[in-house]
């Protein structure tokens, strides 16, 4: 009888040392940080690995639709930022594109088909998009959007931008260094990976910060489970 309830016990403690460690692996310091407007919230969050961008989203596999929240800074105040993606290919041509900027002082999202690396014209995307807003706080912009998802939901490309400036309502090219031309993965929703790809990928060598915490944290949980054990032998 005792020695059941002490395994119970040391169930419990292993269930929340694998629920804390998956927890702070998936929420990264940025994702958790970030205020989004009017409080949204989404299920999950991954820092992008290019151009210090976050991609906050939520899938609802019932009627195949992701809601996401961008931020990104612009590469310059007067600029824009996008997030983009293409149902055609990896990269820029073909991708369905929302771009964010400041129009008359207020920001607006606006959606682009990029089909050339010339010029870009304002269009409507090849997949539905609804309850579009941007609002920018502190130098960041948030785009907020809904789509329909295009094509296979474990295997989306997104590609997404920032840029130094927007001329007659047009925004200008980005720059092309390497951490923009990187700025491109394969977004996941599928439901059996806890967030999606890459998430922690670089959490080690990004900022020794929060994975020194994380250790912390993991190795105060581990200490509390060899307690716990040493208690349940003496018992
Ligand atoms: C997902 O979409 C369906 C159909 O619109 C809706 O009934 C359900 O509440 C949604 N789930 C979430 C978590 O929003
Ligand atoms: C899907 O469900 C969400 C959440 O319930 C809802 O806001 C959205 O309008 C639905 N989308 C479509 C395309 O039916
Ligand atoms: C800015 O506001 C003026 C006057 O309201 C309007 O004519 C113009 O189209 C606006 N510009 C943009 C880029 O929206
Ligand atoms: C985007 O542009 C390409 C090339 O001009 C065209 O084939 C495609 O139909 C356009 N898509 C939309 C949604 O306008
Ligand atoms: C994730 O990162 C690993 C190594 O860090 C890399 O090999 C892999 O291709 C990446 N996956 C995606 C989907 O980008
Ligand atoms: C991880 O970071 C290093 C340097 O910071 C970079 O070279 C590498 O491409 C990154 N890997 C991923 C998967 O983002
Ligand atoms: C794509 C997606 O929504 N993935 C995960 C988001 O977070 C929830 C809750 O943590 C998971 O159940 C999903 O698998």
């Amino acid at each position: 009888m005792a020695s059941s309830s002490s395994s119970s016990s040391l169930i419990f403690a292993i269930s929340a040392i694998f629920f804390a460690l998956s927890f702070s692996s998936v929420q990264t310091l940025t994702c958790t940080s970030q205020k989004l407007p009017d409080k949204k919230v989404f299920s999950n969050c991954t820092d992008l690995p290019s151009l210090g961008a976050t991609l906050h989203y939520s899938y609802n596999a019932t009627n195949n639709s992701l809601s996401i929240g961008y931020v990104a800074t612009p590469a310059k105040s007067g600029g824009w930022v996008s997030w983009a993606l293409n149902p055609t290919g990896q990269g820029m041509l073909g991708a369905q594109a929302i771009i964010a900027f400041k129009s008359n002082s207020t920001v607006v999202p606006k959606t682009y088909n990029l089909t050339s690396y010339k010029g870009i014209e304002e269009s409507k995307l090849s997949f539905e998009v609804w309850d579009l807003s941007a609002v920018e706080s502190d130098g960041e912009i948030t785009i907020l959007a809904s789509v329909k998802v295009p094509g296979k939901p474990d295997k989306l490309n997104q590609v997404w931008q920032v840029g130094p400036s927007v001329t007659n309502g047009v925004p200008d090219m980005h720059a092309l260094t390497s951490a923009n031309t990187k700025a491109k993965s394969t977004l996941s929703l599928s439901t059996s990976t806890s967030a999606g790809e890459n998430t922690t990928a670089n959490s080690t060598d990004k900022s020794g910060g929060v994975s020194a915490t994380d250790n912390r944290l993991g190795l105060g949980l581990f200490a509390g489970l060899l307690m716990l054990v040493a208690s349940c032998v003496n018992f």
